[in-house]
């Protein structure tokens, strides 16, 4: 690997070099995009991200998700490097490649059911929650969408009105679209119901408030990934999955932040056998160019009419072979074993973590998608304060953590799934020196 496999700090960060360009970035880029870390990035890879001064910094995030492959993994640039050099864009709709229907393929062969699927691709998630939208809503002919408490799927209109955060999302971009409708979401740490009971309402608050006849879809992440890797409890998706299936509405999976091994599993639907007739896939799908897909049932797919799908860039050659790639090293470096082996690892050090600072609410996820809910010491209220804090102080030494929740509580881990043993253990030892430090 070209890029060393060890954390170093050699300035503040940001160093002085950081520093100027972004200042460079406060004049020429607008204030609305945020900033988790401040250190600009000149090299990654493995599970280390490089900074301009020279400071090494452990990656536990991914790029959100997207990386699991690694930066720049060796399959995904070879084939990037070769595509770019033969044609760079054609339009699919104009003329076709090779690289596309060769992903499409892989995708409906790797994705959980057993019936025949067919695939279209896209460049972000939140376009493929809403051409997952567009599919539904043509083939059932209705318009209700159901989505949950917590959940995320973009922010473009439709998947904003999707979203349930308001604030940093939603606030001030409305009006939004109408026919979306949230339902409660099970969420054990934060209630006890029972989950027969949470369904059932769910189903209640379905038929009286919409109408089961009107709903096309009912869309779900099988963890929630920005409202805080909020893991339903067993007995939930598949509840949900069964009272589409009796309604006539499609079950969809938004899997863009669980799929491509994270959570141990290709899809995080397989863990409990869901077979949803839809799912949106981006983040993982392409080791970090571009790219989201809709996979499902062929009579679904195939339902539109010719060109009622579409985009000028969605498939682009480019990231289709950066996807062909990826797939290649999460079969071929077995990254779905990889990510239970780096998921036990951070649980066992934040489970020892847990019996020694109160603070820790929880410890939850699944595979290498795994976090730590933050409360004050005794209660369940959110400590986001803490939050902050435990992040700022790993930054200085040189680890990247990032955040999530519904109530910015939610430390969550989900590194590269070809990052070693030892960098994520040296990534908990730092968070556990945070804890004993940050007050
Ligand atoms: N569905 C489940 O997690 C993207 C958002 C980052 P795009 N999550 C990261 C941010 O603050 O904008 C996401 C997701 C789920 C859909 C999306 C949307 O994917 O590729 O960001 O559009």
């Amino acid at each position: 690997m070209n890029v060393p496999q060890q954390r170093k700090v050699v300035t503040e960060i940001p160093g002085p070099k950081s520093q100027e360009i972004i200042k460079r970035r406060s004049e020429a880029v607008s204030a609305s995009l945020g900033m988790a870390l401040p250190a600009v990035i000149a090299n990654a890879g493995g599970g280390i991200l490089v900074d301009i001064d020279g400071n090494q910094i452990i990656d536990m995030g991914a790029g959100i998700a997207v990386v699991n492959v690694g930066n720049s993994a060796p399959s995904v640039v070879k084939r990037v490097q070769d595509q770019v050099a033969a044609f760079t864009h054609t339009c699919f709709m104009i003329a076709p490649y090779e690289g596309y229907i060769e992903v499409c393929e892989k995708l409906n062969e790797l994705t959980p059911g057993k019936f025949k699927k067919k695939s279209a691709l896209f460049n972000s998630g939140a376009e493929a929650l809403e051409n997952a939208v567009k599919i539904a809503r043509h083939y059932t002919k209705r318009q209700a969408v159901v989505v949950f408490e917590h959940g995320y799927h973009g922010r473009t209109n439709l998947t904003m009105a999707m979203t349930a955060k308001n604030m940093p999302y939603k606030e001030g971009f409305g009006p939004f679209t109408p026919e979306i409708y949230r339902m409660p979401m099970a969420y054990p740490f934060r209630s006890e119901i029972p989950v027969e009971h949470v369904l059932e309402e769910v189903i209640h608050k379905i038929e009286k408030e919409i109408g089961g006849k009107n709903v096309a879809a009912i869309v779900i992440e099988p963890i929630q990934g920005e409202g805080g890797f909020i893991v339903p409890p067993k007995g939930f998706l598949p509840g949900l999955a069964k009272y589409a299936k009796e309604n006539g509405a499609l079950f969809i999976a938004d899997e863009v932040q669980t799929g491509f091994a994270r959570t141990g599993v290709m899809f995080a639907c397989e863990d409990e056998n869901i077979e949803p007739d839809l799912i949106t896939t981006a983040k993982g799908i392409a080791g970090g160019l571009p790219l989201a897909a809709v996979t499902g049932r062929a009579e679904v797919m195939d339902e539109i009419h010719p060109s009622g799908l579409g985009g000028t860039y969605g498939g682009n050659p480019i990231a289709c072979a950066a996807a062909l790639g990826a797939i290649e090293t999460i079969q071929s470096q077995n990254l779905i074993a990889r990510a239970n082996e780096i998921g036990k690892i951070m649980v066992d050090a934040l489970k020892t973590m847990q019996a020694k600072y109160p603070a820790i609410g929880e410890v939850r996820g699944r595979g290498a998608m795994i976090a730590i809910e933050l409360v004050v010491p005794g209660s369940k209220d959110p400590n986001g304060e803490l939050l902050g804090k435990l992040v700022k102080y790993a930054q200085q030494k040189g680890v990247l953590f990032l955040t999530a929740g519904t109530y910015g509580n939610v430390l969550r881990f989900l590194p590269p799934l070809v990052i070693g043993d030892e960098l994520v253990k040296d990534a908990m030892a730092v968070l556990d020196e945070a804890f004993a430090n940050v007050k």
